[in-house]
């Protein structure tokens, strides 16, 4: 039987062939869809956690457990699991343990473009890097019994492309396996020093048996036999690229590129006149190769950012591309869709406001760092998730009098959930007197609507244990929490100003659910009276998709409007109304 998947869903379905009875991580373009597809498995014990760390160090209490268990996240998620993932090399696993760290090349969605391979190399994890669905089925299934035979967790390297691809993939049964049963084995898992002296040992050891599976297996690290006059090693994606661009090539296909096979290459790169490494982002590979004394190019050939595609990839072998990357839409141009805040979103009001009110505001993740683009323009810095709010605080202490109750952080609800806390208790515990505005919005909208703690469901979407953000927030010891409804800006406006006043820290709420994530039904668009519109341009100045200019007025999209009246309130000669309600 084949089936049409996305390479991520071939990750949840080889995990589910392999028999792996836990799934955890938290949502992350592009790694996201392998979660929600275990999830349709009822017999996988499936969750999301509330960050990655967390997500990883339940899996390993599964693998401990002696079952197999998975991990997911996007590739900066891996930084924030760092600690367990460096740590849990040195322990091994008891059943098998497969992290899948999906990369985004390109930054199609993420802050940065980091290169999760070195990570694998410094943790001394193994690595697999599939190049389509197919490989992502057999890799993640047979990854599972690898982390078993090297006592490793094994790190399953996705890219975007390979998550987001749709290819053919061969569904296998499920193997017969099962539970090791826990072990108690307190040298190996409780990482003392002195216990830790003596797994160092044992990590060296395993990564010499796993490089001899490496170099000698043809599954793995295939190599297909072609031309002498060019042979080119390549992994991932990239082998896509390389075989419709030089199907002649001799090339070495690494599947396994944590340890890399050295002399495998070695004797490969003997057997060919010019040796050549076409790989993405940084050169992971060709580093190793040039490091063992083995003469190679690449990097001078490839673009130092960003994705690689059949043109780069021709350029670099055939010093010219014979394709282009094209979209024939019949001569019409392809129009532009900047990112913005969907109409009816409960943030747009939120940074109305901000602007309006000219504070500082340390910015974070999620949806609403769309509230820095223009015409909002409302957030000064965004760096990772739950940085706003140390970064609050060390701009309020350091902000100067003039600026004395101008320094606002801003987080959405699962952000704060995944690592807003610790900050929180921070400025709790330093005396600052920031101010921290948490958008409850009730979901992870940004990536696609994942529940979080705050929801009150899990990802089968049965109800599930809640918390509210603001008794969490009362009980760390803010005494100063406050609930908003962000659709209303002169109250909020109002609690904003009394605050930020405050000379300690201060909580504000904004509760106000997803329009998409909760559902809602849209309401009826708002009407403009265009005779009382003085052209001031307010309305325009909320940035929503519903309503725009049109001959120099302002014009209403029915269709988009959702009737939230938050351009209503801004327009100062109350020409904006709902049917039926009156003027704001
Ligand atoms: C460490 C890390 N993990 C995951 C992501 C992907 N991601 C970006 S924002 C976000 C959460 C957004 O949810 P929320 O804070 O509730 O804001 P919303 O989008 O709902 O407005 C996630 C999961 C990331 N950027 N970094």
């Amino acid at each position: 039987m084949r089936k049409l998947m996305l390479g991520n869903e071939a990750v949840a379905r080889g995990a589910w062939e392999a028999r792996v009875a836990f799934g955890s991580g938290y949502p992350g373009t592009p790694s996201t869809e392998i979660l929600e597809a275990l999830a349709e498995h009822e017999e996988v014990a499936v969750q999301w956690a509330p960050n990655e760390k967390v997500g990883y160090e339940v899996a390993m209490g599964v693998s401990l457990s002696g079952h197999r268990a998975l991990v997911t996240m996007k590739h900066v998620g891996l930084n924030v699991a760092a600690d367990p993932f460096f740590s849990s090399s040195y322990m091994g696993v008891n059943g098998g343990l497969v992290v899948v760290s999906a990369d985004d090349p390109g930054m199609a969605s993420s802050q940065d473009e980091q290169d999760n391979r070195f990570l694998a190399k410094a943790a001394k994890v193994l690595m697999v890097e599939p190049c389509d669905p197919e490989e992502s089925r057999w890799m993640a299934r047979e990854a599972f019994a690898l982390s078993e035979q090297f006592d490793s967790p094994v790190l399953l390297r996705m890219t975007t492309r390979v998550c987001h691809q749709t290819g053919v993939v061969k569904p296998q049964e499920r193997e017969a396996w099962s539970s090791r049963g826990y072990l108690k084995d307190i040298p190996k898992n409780v990482l003392l020093p002195s216990h830790s002296k003596a797994r160092r040992f044992k990590v060296e050891e395993r990564l010499v048996r796993a490089r001899g599976l490496s170099e000698a297996s043809d599954r793995w690290n295939p190599i297909l036999k072609g031309s002498a006059d060019i042979g080119i090693v390549t992994s991932g994606v990239s082998f896509g690229y390389v075989r419709e661009a030089m199907p002649e090539a001799s090339i070495l296909k690494l599947g396994m590129t944590y340890p890399l096979p050295i002399e495998r290459i070695r004797l490969f790169a003997s057997r060919v006149k010019r040796l050549v490494v076409i790989e993405e982002l940084e050169p992971y590979i060709e580093a190793e190769i040039r490091n063992a004394g083995i003469p190679a190019v690449g990097r001078e050939l490839l673009p130092f950012t960003g994705e690689l595609n059949l043109p780069l990839v021709e350029e670099a072998l055939l010093g010219a591309p014979r394709h282009k990357v094209t979209v024939d839409l019949g001569g019409v141009p392809m129009p532009t869709r900047p990112p913005t805040l969907c109409p009816g979103c409960s943030h747009r009001g939120m940074f109305t406001l901000f602007r309006d009110m000219k504070l500082r505001v340390m910015g974070d993740i999620g949806c609403y760092t769309l509230g820095a683009l223009k015409p909002l323009a409302a957030m000064d810095a965004c760096m990772c998730m739950g940085a706003s709010v140390g970064m609050a605080e060390g701009l309020e202490k350091f902000g100067g009098p003039k600026e004395k109750g101008k320094t606002i952080g801003v987080i959405g609800d699962s952000t704060f959930f995944h690592s807003g806390i610790p900050g929180l208790i921070d400025m709790i515990v330093n005396r600052s007197e920031a101010t921290l505005v948490i958008l409850d919005n009730r979901w992870t909208a940004m990536t696609g609507g994942q529940p979080h703690p705050g929801t009150g469901k899990d990802i089968r979407g049965n109800d599930a244990p809640q918390l509210n953000v603001a008794q969490v927030c009362r009980a760390l010891g803010v005494q100063r929490v406050r609930e908003v409804d962000p659709f209303d800006l002169e109250a909020t406006r109002v609690v904003l100003e009394e605050e930020l006043a405050a000379p300690e820290v201060s909580v504000v709420v904004a509760v106000a659910p997803c329009i998409l994530g909760a559902r809602l039904k849209k309401g009826e668009a708002v009407q403009i009276a265009i005779e009382e519109c003085d052209r001031c341009g307010a309305c325009i100045r909320v940035g929503c998709m519903g309503i725009h200019e049109k001959d120099g007025f302002p014009s209403v999209d029915p269709d988009l409007c959702t009737g939230c009246r938050v351009c209503a309130q801004v327009c100062e000669k109350g020409a904006i109304s709902l049917p039926g309600v009156g003027r704001a």
